[in-house]
């Protein structure tokens, strides 16, 4: 770096009295650069930012890859009593998705294995584009499962998982 003569500083006087004091310190590489605090706090909390960043990154990547199942109110396992299904089934997923082509519908999981919701069809909440809802028939003690299938609006990959539940008398 070029110094100015004494002379050609604006102020007229001399270079500032920091840029004495850089070489005395060479060990601490932050003050090697600068004896400002100010600074050094700066980096610190751009380094916790980046860290921070990075771990969110990390732990939403892989589920946020599909429009995957995050929840909905039937959970897989769970167990009703007769009377006490939901009336409308509410699936919530990780990406908005394609209202064409996703869907959900419940299954007998024993016997022939048929549709239960055979007068219904899964719609997507046209507040959420991220929710299907499929409003559901009462059902009678049996051992069912849901399937989902997604399409997603945002990148146009495919995925579908199973929900298993049972209604019990
Ligand atoms: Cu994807």
């Amino acid at each position: 770096m070029r110094v100015l003569p004494a002379a050609m500083w604006p102020t007229g006087g001399a270079a500032p009295a920091r840029r004495q004091t850089i070489v005395s310190r060479p060990t601490d590489p932050f003050h090697s650069y600068c004896k400002c605090k100010d600074l050094i706090v700066k980096y610190r909390v751009l380094a916790a930012l980046a860290a921070v960043t990075m771990l969110a990154l990390a732990t939403t990547g892989s589920a946020l890859a599909h429009a995957s199942l995050t929840h909905a109110n039937i959970k897989n396992g769970q167990t009703f009593k007769v009377g006490h299904t939901p009336r409308v089934l509410e699936a919530f997923f990780a990406e908005n998705l394609d209202p064409r082509t996703s869907w959900i519908n419940v299954f007998e999981g024993i016997a022939d294995h048929g549709l239960v919701n055979e007068k219904t069809r899964s719609k997507l909440n046209f507040r959420n584009p991220r929710e299907l809802v499929l409003q559901l028939p009462k059902l009678a003690a049996d051992r069912y499962y849901f399937i989902w299938y997604t399409h997603s609006a945002e990148d146009g990959h495919f995925a579908a998982g199973i929900v298993y539940f049972t209604v019990t008398k």
